[in-house]
């Protein structure tokens, strides 16, 4: 067994050091390795606190009152006939994050929306931009087939936004909102975005409603926005709004605290399930994170009755947290080669040549992917066995690639790397298990439609992976780990840091439209679905907003865990 890092250092000089990037241990034939070490904290979120959780929103006591609120909500809808007004009633619906309760009306409301406007009637020639641009982006939202030449009347003889425009703040805004769906090609939202950011960023004198919105939406657009970070974040500012209606602002709160209530009960039980793996204990190199990684799943699929999608998500996401730290942080190349030939043949008569920490992890796995497996085929009557195996070995045979790259010192080229960083993010793994906990009855057809990862799960993968490189490569490279994005495209074209990052993060802009254009093409995937991998891809760029939110527990990613999971509004 290779003795990698232990020339010329000393456990005591390693100790002296302010971060502890190397640890020793001893093998089982007691030669001594170094193992890296990721010097993660304990979890802030302990178990007693989690089980101690008490929400009065659990349970019937609100039941009735949200369901009469509800009935207020659905009439006034019903009695909103102005297109505008319906446009702006169904948008603070979204924003507040409750227009999953009203989903056909909403339907209905926007169908009708929608033929008058491919009819292009007279109407729309007079619209402004504001109503222009809300129109556009609830229809492409809700999956209508619409055209940025609507925004053609807005545009000079030079091709260019009017100058007129540049005091407009609500349409500036509505404008830049929208320009987030645009797909590839498209020219004249592509200017808009650019046209929308420069004048908003000069506006001076807005009121205090609107200048919240140019703030927020500046800092991460509202299509690049989880639905219940919205939510938290709109409801307190709908409250102040002169025009705010009070029975819209009553359900809203009182239907995020009784969701809110709910996460907490199925974060219970998980609490309960990860603490009686007790691989935390078995594994205290790895990240013990399960709190952050429900929010993951929170964020993907928010809507109180997929709590069983949610359940697998977490499971899924800990396990890859876990498994991730064996290849990064703890184990040895010859481990690693042992523990993926075993992951790949799925031999778990194999497992007795393994290290100790690897047949615990081994088993945990195991017994998680046949429990799913075994619900599934009770609800369902299909196997899902060989699909989450393909699954979960492709991760670690990616995870495998990039250890030896690793341990052999080798650099590879950015195309080299992005072809297995897309997989070593364990978007597929997460998708595939979404996909089977969302869909039934579960058709052959879809089934091999996602069997070859199709563009959708692509691109919500390398939006996570280029997020998480852009947050954690930092302390990567100082542990030791394989060169990442930025890393590998400073190689490659000799930028500085700054300009990968920058690089990076209009390369995230792109993956955005490819994103945005899957969403408008058919395929055999469910709506539901597909909210889940554009909702990953939101909740990436959320997590890593201000670093490496999942690993790290830095207070911003505390204080919104806080926000949208344990304190009511
Ligand atoms: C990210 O950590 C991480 F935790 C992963 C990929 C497993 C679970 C998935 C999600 C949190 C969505 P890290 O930065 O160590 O991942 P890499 O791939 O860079 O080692
Ligand atoms: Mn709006
Ligand atoms: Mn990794
Ligand atoms: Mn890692
Ligand atoms: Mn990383």
């Amino acid at each position: 067994m290779g003795i990698r890092f232990a020339l010329g250092t000393t456990a005591d000089s390693l100790a002296s050091h302010a971060i502890q990037y190397r640890v020793l241990a001893t093998t089982s034939c007691s030669q001594t390795v170094i193992r890296r070490s990721g010097n993660y904290k304990p979890p802030i979120w302990e178990f007693d606190y989690i089980q101690s959780l008490n929400s009065e929103y659990a349970g019937e006591r609100y039941v009735m009152p949200a369901s009469k609120l509800k009935m207020q909500v659905k009439m006034m809808l019903d009695k909103t006939v102005e297109p505008l007004d319906q446009l702006e009633f169904i948008d603070n619906l979204r924003r507040l994050g409750i227009s999953y309760h009203f989903e056909n009306e909403i339907k209905r409301i926007l169908s009708v929306i929608n033929i008058k406007y491919s009819k292009n009637d007279r109407d729309s020639n007079i619209k402004d931009l504001y109503a222009t641009a809300l129109e556009f982006r609830l229809l492409r939202q809700h999956g209508f087939n619409v055209s940025e030449e609507i925004f053609d009347r807005f545009k000079n003889e030079k091709g260019e936004f009017k100058s007129r425009l540049c005091d407009d703040i609500e349409g500036l805004l509505q404008l830049y909102e929208t320009s987030f769906l645009s797909i590839e090609g498209e020219s004249t939202l592509e200017m808009a975005t650019e046209f929308t950011m420069k004048h908003l960023n000069d506006q001076t004198s807005i009121d205090q409603f609107h200048s919240r919105l140019v703030h927020r939406g500046l800092e991460l657009p509202l299509h690049w926005t989880i639905p219940r970070a919205e939510a938290r974040w709109f409801i307190n500012v709908y409250k102040d709004r002169p025009d705010m209606n009070p029975v819209l602002l009553e359900l809203a709160e009182l239907d995020f605290n009784i969701v809110q209530a709910k996460y907490q009960q199925e974060l219970k039980h998980l609490s309960r399930w990860w603490k009686g793996t007790c691989l935390a204990e078995n594994l205290s190199f790895a990240r013990d994170r399960l709190v952050e990684c429900f929010f993951w799943t929170t964020g993907m699929i928010f809507e109180p009755q997929y709590e069983f999608c949610r359940k697998i998500l977490t499971k899924v996401i800990v396990l890859a947290t876990t498994i991730d730290d064996i290849y990064d942080v703890y184990g040895t190349l010859e481990e690693l080669e042992d523990f993926t030939r075993i992951i790949e043949r799925w031999d778990v008569n194999s497992i007795h040549q393994l290290p100790d920490y690897m047949q615990i992890c081994y088993l945990a796995l195991n017994n998680f992917v046949n429990e799913m497996a075994y619900d599934i085929l009770k609800e369902n009557g299909f196997l899902i066995i060989p699909y989450l195996r393909k699954a979960w070995t492709d991760l670690c045979k990616a995870y495998l690639q990039e250890a030896r790259w690793y341990f052999n010192g080798y650099k590879p080229t950015m195309e080299e790397y992005m072809n297995t960083a897309w997989i070593s993010i364990s978007a597929h793994v997460i998708l595939s298990h979404a996909f089977f906990a969302v869909t039934s009855p579960i058709e052959k057809e879809a089934v091999q439609y996602l069997q070859d990862y199709p563009d959708l799960i692509r691109w919500s993968a390398m939006i996570l992976r280029l997020s998480d490189d852009l947050a954690t490569s930092v302390d990567e490279m100082k542990r030791g780990d394989v060169p990442k994005t930025i890393q590998c495209y400073m190689k490659e074209t000799g930028a500085s840091e700054d300009e990968a990052r920058k690089h990076i993060r209009s390369s995230i802009r792109e993956k955005w439209k490819k994103m945005n254009k899957v969403q408008e093409t058919s395929c055999p995937l469910s709506k539901t679905f597909i909210e889940i991998a554009v909702n990953l891809a939101r909740m990436a760029q959320y997590m890593y907003q201000y670093g490496d939110g999942h690993g790290i527990q830095n207070h911003e990613t505390k204080d919104r865990i806080l926000a949208l999971l344990f304190e009511p509004i």
